[in-house]
């Protein structure tokens, strides 16, 4: 039995210490995926560390750099269930540099606040997250 691959994701919020925002992000690809809503990130390569990875692919997938904060843990503190080979982390981040632009992965980005994070499309496997961030966002 193989290790699951990991994959991680960006909660990249307005600012760290008061957050109000997050940004959700549309995938493209693959078909079963395309026109839902993401936390933004991707697989970490072999060797690679997994906050390397969520470096590289912010910096690939938004065009920004980000300052990343604590990650968020599930109730038994190891990781987000994705796809039966594929599991989840994920950290808070800000930005530091620059602004998000959709390019290949994604073909929109929104801020979202505690009021509107849960209405739209997520992928499945991102909604326990989901429901994490907007309690945070609405505990500012
Ligand atoms: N995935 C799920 N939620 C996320 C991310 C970033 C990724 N927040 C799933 C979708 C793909 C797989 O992980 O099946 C790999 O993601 P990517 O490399 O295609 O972005
Ligand atoms: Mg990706």
């Amino acid at each position: 039995m193989e290790l699951p691959r990991l994959v991680v994701g960006a909660i990249l919020v307005d600012r760290l210490d008061r957050p109000s925002r997050v940004l959700a992000a549309r995938r493209t690809a693959p078909p079963a995926l395309a026109g839902r809503w993401e936390l933004p990130g991707g697989k970490v390569e072999p060797g690679e560390r997994p906050e390397d990875a969520l470096h590289r692919e912010l910096a690939e997938e938004l065009g920004v750099e980000v300052r990343l904060g604590a990650e968020l843990l599930p109730d038994d503190g190891g990781t987000w269930p994705l796809t039966p080979g594929l599991v989840l982390r994920a950290w808070w981040c800000e930005l530091t540099t620059g602004e998000p632009q959709a390019g290949v992965a994604h073909d929109a980005l929104c801020w979202t606040t505690a009021a509107d994070v849960a209405d739209l499309a997520w992928l499945d496997p991102d909604r326990p997250l989901v429901a994490r961030i907007a309690a945070a966002l609405a505990a500012r």
